[in-house]
């Protein structure tokens, strides 16, 4: 017998959603990573409240991060262990059209580099110094190779506890992380070595993108890429399930394609958080005593508007802009 005929109270979608505690939010909509992500959103929203596209509204999140002086993303950010800032950017629109940067540098604005490749060429990454090359022949401008105050003092504060000395191959000669100082995952003043700005929104029309840029892991070694910009693992985008984007160490994400495992998840049927963390548990999985020290965050979008995270450890949080709400949120997580 039906609930009406019964003559039980009828629920809403909206009631009915609520009492499982899955949060589905009005389009347009903007999700960032981190407190932080709540400024990235004021920009995305300028675009997204005028019933602009999501892709502009993602490009112009990352960028407005990319302006900010901050540990983690832009020029301004902590550099590699060698004192050199090196970008990675990735964004992707609701035709999987992608483009990535990796290894960049003195280039402000690697997201509108990776932009311009995804929408003048054929290819979707381009690395070093032939990203460079692209850059500059599209008119961006190079910028002076000085690190901040703020980047200088922590990387010189860095070098001392860490004792590093530069030595030429020096990971070739010891196994991985052996006597080789590894980056921090924390600095000094307690933060957490990650702020990577990945942005997803989901615009009036109904159609997904996303954006994700970032410094890498301060302290990095000279050349590593991490997660941001492989498409697939710090960015991903199916215009018929979500979006989906993640912070963190990278390597991890990488090891479990984790943004493409959270979209083929949701695609079978998992809830936005669901997927979220059954990609955390992989990472957890494969090396339980490691995933103590590492923090890595995820955070998705389904096409209708439901948006969902998890991470490894508590304190990962994403921010959601769209009419009715401008937040941070906590995300939940494998360890508390
Ligand atoms: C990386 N996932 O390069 C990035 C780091 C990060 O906030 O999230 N920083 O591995």
């Amino acid at each position: 017998m039906k609930a009406a005929a019964a003559g039980l109270p009828l629920l809403t979608t909206t009631e009915v959603l609520a009492q499982k505690s899955i949060a589905v939010y009005k389009k347009p909509l903007v999700v960032s990573t981190w407190d932080s992500g709540v400024r990235a959103n004021a920009a995305a929203w300028k675009v997204l409240s005028s019933k602009g596209k999501a892709i502009d509204a993602v490009e112009a999140a990352a960028r407005s991060a990319e302006d900010e002086s901050t540990c983690c993303v832009g020029l301004d950010a902590y550099p590699d262990r060698d004192g050199f800032v090196t970008l990675d950017a990735s964004i992707m629109d609701h035709k999987a059209n992608c483009g990535s940067v990796v290894f960049l540098q003195n280039i402000k604005h690697p997201i509108s580099v990776a932009r311009k490749l995804m929408e003048t060429t054929k290819h979707v990454l381009l690395a070093g110094d032939g990203a460079m090359q692209f850059a500059l022949e599209s008119g961006f401008e190079l910028m002076p190779g000085k690190l901040s105050p703020d980047a200088e003092k922590a990387w010189k504060e860095w070098l001392k506890k860490s004792e590093y000395k530069p030595v030429i191959n020096i990971e070739n000669r010891k196994p991985a992380g052996a006597n080789s100082p590894s980056p921090p995952p924390f600095f000094t003043n307690g933060e957490p070595n990650h702020d990577t700005m990945g942005t997803i929104a989901l615009d009036a029309g109904g159609d997904l993108s996303g954006a994700c840029t970032t410094s890498g892991m301060a302290f990095k070694m000279h050349g590593r890429v991490g997660d941001s910009a492989i498409i697939g693992a710090g960015l991903f985008v199916d215009n018929k399930v979500g979006a989906a984007t993640s912070s963190g160490v990278g390597e991890e994400v990488i090891r479990i394609c984790g943004t493409h495992l959270i979209i083929e998840l949701m695609r079978f049927g998992r809830s936005p958080e669901e997927a979220c963390a059954e990609a955390v548990k992989r990472i957890v999985d494969r090396d339980p005593v490691a995933a103590k020290d590492i923090q890595v965050g995820f955070v998705a979008i389904a096409k209708s508007g439901e948006v969902g995270a998890f991470a490894i450890q508590k304190g990962f949080t994403y921010s959601v802009t769209n009419s009715e709400m401008n937040k941070t949120l906590p995300s939940k997580s494998h360890f508390s």
